[in-house]
């Protein structure tokens, strides 16, 4: 079952979660393995040694920055989907091929934040200093978010290539790439538009920013993998998107919330949304309750690297009270997505929408 050629990498080990799910996850699989990379090099190109070892030893560099230290939100969802949806613990192999599923979903992940924290300039991930900006990384970056990413095909062909959903499988994982690609466009977009004009970000264009850049592949596609993979039909199971986009939502509200008032410390990152001049929820609050004066406030300051000019507009957003808004906000969330989730026919699906929502209410992280 564990083939010889996936391989732990140590600092799955190290990571120090205490719930027997995660620890197995971290465990039983880890990121299917670089030297993959290498042998298939070797099988195309026939080369001489040096050619696959250079790649291999590069690629689990990369790995081992990149893939770990993070939450494992959409990973750890797909086992306990699973899991709900089979309605009892599973068995050595489905626990294998969700943890493998899961896996793919963390190097996506990897994927997406090695590529947005170039395009956000930002300093630190996941408690270091982000990989694009290490002296001897820069843009070449952007090449290893994408064999992040391009990995993973590989390793749906080397596992799931067969299976009667693979097909699905993998077109779903195409879809909502594509859709957070375009929603990581969409941000880019608006800031530059919003650069000339503030009144630009409303709130009906902030939730078109987001469904598409976090919550299609945040909360949707764990749960809509874990389907596939358990033999599930998706169209059976419609009711339920639109609950994992609007957690999605709240999701990247609090992510909003946490790059201003959260401490760096414990979430691992320093914000950048003022500096960046993002269209964040807590600007688009601050916009709908800014007087004329705080406006032109808001006008001059924001979007500034300057520590003055920052400071003006976390003063402002403290003036106008975002936080108390911030806070009515998610326990308005909580409520709402609790009542939706009640109202959900097939009790696997109450289990796990529960469970996430649990997971991230009132996070700090
Ligand atoms: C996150 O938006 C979206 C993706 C697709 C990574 P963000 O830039 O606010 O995320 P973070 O705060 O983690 O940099
Ligand atoms: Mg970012
Ligand atoms: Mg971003
Ligand atoms: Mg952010």
């Amino acid at each position: 079952m564990h083939d010889a050629d996936i391989e732990f990498t140590e600092e799955m080990r190290l990571l120090q979660n205490s719930s027997d799910t995660t620890r197995r996850f971290n465990t039983l699989i880890r990121p299917p393995s670089p030297r993959l990379l290498g042998f298939d090099l070797l099988r195309v190109n026939s080369r001489p040694l040096v050619i696959f070892l250079f790649p291999v030893s590069t690629f689990q560099i990369i790995l081992d920055y990149n893939v770990p230290r993070g939450k494992l939100n959409r990973g750890l969802a797909v086992i306990e989907t699973c899991k709900a949806l089979k309605g009892d613990e599973l068995s050595e192999d489905e626990f294998f091929l969700a943890s493998v599923l899961g896996w793919c979903l963390e190097w996506l992940q990897a994927c997406l934040l090695v590529l947005d924290d170039i395009m956000d300039n930002s300093e630190t991930r996941r408690g270091r200093i982000c990989w694009y900006r290490q002296p001897k990384v820069g843009l070449n970056a952007i090449n290893h978010g994408i064999l992040l990413k391009t990995h993973t095909h590989r390793i749906f062909r080397r596992y799931f290539k067969g299976k009667p959903y693979y097909l699905e499988l993998t077109e779903l994982c195409d879809e909502v790439g594509y859709q957070t690609s375009l929603g990581q466009m969409l941000d880019l977009v608006i800031t530059h538009d919003g650069k000339n004009d503030l009144s630009k970000y409303t709130m009906h264009v902030y939730r078109r920013i987001v469904i598409y850049k976090t919550s299609y592949y945040s909360f949707y596609l764990p749960v809509a993998c874990a389907l596939l993979l358990s033999g599930e039909e998706l169209e059976k199971y419609n009711g339920i998107k639109e609950i994992l986009i609007e957690m999605g939502v709240y999701f990247q509200v609090q992510d909003d919330y946490l790059d201003c008032f959260g401490d760096p410390e414990v979430a691992g990152k320093i914000g950048t949304d003022i500096e960046d001049h993002k269209c964040s929820w807590l600007i688009v609050q601050a916009l709908e309750l800014a007087d004329d004066d705080e406006k032109q406030l808001l006008y001059e300051n924001y979007g500034k690297s300057d520590p003055i000019s920052v400071k003006k507009v976390k003063s402002l957003y403290q003036e106008l009270d975002i936080q108390g808004i911030f806070s009515k906000y998610e326990v308005e969330s909580y409520e709402k997505l609790l009542s939706a989730i009640e109202a959900q026919s097939s009790s696997a699906m109450r289990e796990i929408l529960k469970a996430l929502l649990e997971k991230i209410y009132q996070r700090k992280k």
